[in-house]
């Protein structure tokens, strides 16, 4: 039973007009409230956004944040990437003004069953199985969250039945209040994000949240192999684990070639680990998790392994781009932190040509270091960060300076053999050289594609490349 809430009559402020706060400002209007939205963006950077939401009678505050609104109202709902201790919302919280994430707003309107996920990695993937696994068995299923659809928008075709697989970052469990999961998934905890958190500790407790509001009767799905989390187990749901290294009471785990889920002294065998096309032993682990969380939603095994079986991964996670005389090409734009590139390296048995850099979150990249000299040949550093983690790598494998994602491409065609990977893992967000992730990911397919051509009909690359060795 959700808590709901009244938007009717109420004022409502929007922070931040990108995917969450459009809908939530058409969403908040259509439900009856008074919404004024604000983005630090001028008009000019939104004036499709402005002219739909003025249609629908939202009051726009452009180009900057103005103190006095923020204290006009019943309720606030920023944006993930608004910073949650942004001066005007911590005067807003001071007058007792509540500051919600979107999360929180959508869970009191959403019908049906929430599984949350989140972790540092491995979350998009995990929520884009479960979601594949629960249609597989026919369980209306519905995915949204930090994979891309706010879950405000869900609402309208939530039912009673429905099972929503949610996506949840710690931006957006920052400003949660009552949010409660039915199922909460909590992959692994690795530092990311500290630019906005400032410290893991601060970043590990906005994860922990998903579970703060719990109840006994509901479930947690935790990494028993991670000991950042087993030090943090939630006191009340009910907790099942999931480990790629030993045998768990209550939980999924590997026996050999099988994935089995045991609970109070019965085992069941969900699927195989011969089923999994998706690579690296990072993604076993999102099996695992995805298969335990399927599995206390109520999917059979069969589904559970049909599920598995035909799930062939996600864009710009370890995706194949292609390959260009014997080197192939592997887009993992979607590795924004080291952890994840760390992950996505293994995965290869090298050799390897990798591609860094982006805006940098605060984190050493020298957890890079060891798997590099392992596997990789060359370092290809691009954007902001290039200089940090140039000092970070130095000495562990070869660096280039290539400035941009299209340099970088040149040099790597240039210094590839057959038999190598060229693998963009940045360890880094996109937001200095690119809209998103995703953008990122999808020019380097572009690079690819343009090489390959290239490549077919004998055409020499536009520039040779110089030597930049940094
Ligand atoms: N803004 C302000 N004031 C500020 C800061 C920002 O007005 O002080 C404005 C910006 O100008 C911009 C808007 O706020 O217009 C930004 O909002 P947003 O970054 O939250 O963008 P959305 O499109 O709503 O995307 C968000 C998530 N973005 C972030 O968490 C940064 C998306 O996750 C998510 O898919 C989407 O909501 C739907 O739920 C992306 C992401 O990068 C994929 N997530 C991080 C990650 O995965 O590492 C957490």
């Amino acid at each position: 039973m959700r808590l709901g809430f009244d938007l009717s009559g109420k004022r409502v402020l929007v922070v931040g007009l990108a995917r969450t706060g459009v809908v939530t400002s058409l969403f908040s209007a259509g439900y009856g409230a008074t919404v004024t939205a604000t983005d630090e963006r001028p008009e000019s950077d939104l004036s499709e956004t402005a002219a739909q939401l003025r249609a629908a009678a939202v009051k726009l505050e452009l180009g900057g944040h103005v103190p006095a609104s923020f204290l006009e109202q019943d309720l606030i709902v920023v944006s993930p990437g608004v910073p949650a201790k942004l001066p005007q919302l911590e005067l807003a919280r001071a007058q007792n003004i509540p500051v919600w994430s979107e999360i929180e707003l959508a869970w009191r309107f959403l019908r049906g069953k929430l599984v949350a996920i989140t972790g540092s990695n491995g979350k998009t993937t995990t929520t884009a199985l479960l979601a594949h696994i629960l249609q597989t068995a026919n369980i209306p299923t519905l995915v949204g969250g930090n994979i891309g659809t706010p879950l405000l928008a869900l609402v309208e075709s939530s039912t009673d039945p429905s099972v929503t697989v949610a996506e949840i970052s710690s931006f957006q469990l920052e400003t949660i209040d009552k949010f409660r999961p039915e199922i909460g998934v909590l992959l692994n905890l690795t530092p990311d994000h500290l630019d906005r958190h400032g410290t893991f500790e601060e970043y590990a407790n906005a994860k922990m949240r998903l579970f703060e509001n719990q109840l006994e009767r509901d479930m947690a799905v935790l990494n028993a192999d991670d000991p950042e989390i087993t030090k943090r187990m939630p006191a009340k749901p009910h907790i099942f684990w999931f480990s790629r290294q030993k045998r768990v009471a209550a939980g999924a785990f590997l026996r050999d070639n099988e994935i089995i889920f045991r609970n109070e002294g019965s085992e069941a065998v969900l699927a195989r680990r011969d089923q999994i096309s998706l690579r690296g032993e990072h993604n076993v682990e999102n099996v695992l998790a995805a298969c335990a969380a399927a599995y206390l939603v109520g999917a059979t095994p069969a589904a559970i392994a049909n599920g598995v079986k035909s799930f062939s991964g996600v864009e710009h996670r370890l995706e194949f781009a292609g390959e260009i005389s014997g080197v192939q090409f592997y887009n993992d734009s979607k590795a924004t932190n080291v952890d994840a590139a760390v992950k996505a390296i293994e995965a290869f048995p090298g050799p390897l040509l990798v591609i860094f850099g982006g805006k940098d979150k605060g984190s050493p990249y020298t957890p890079l270091r060891d798997v590099l000299h392992e596997r990789a040949r060359l370092a290809l550093l691009i954007g902001e960060a290039a200089p940090k983690i140039a000092a970070d790598l130095e000495g562990a494998v070869e660096i280039r300076q290539a400035g941009t994602l299209e340099r970088a491409m040149q040099l790597a065609m240039a210094a590839a053999q057959p038999g190598d990977t060229v693998l963009l893992a940045p360890a880094c967000s996109s937001f200095d050289q690119f809209e998103n992730y995703e953008q990122r990911g999808r020019t380097f397919k572009d690079l690819v594609a343009r090489h390959a051509n290239q490549s077919a009909t004998g055409a020499a690359a536009a520039e040779p490349p110089p030597a930049d060795k940094g």
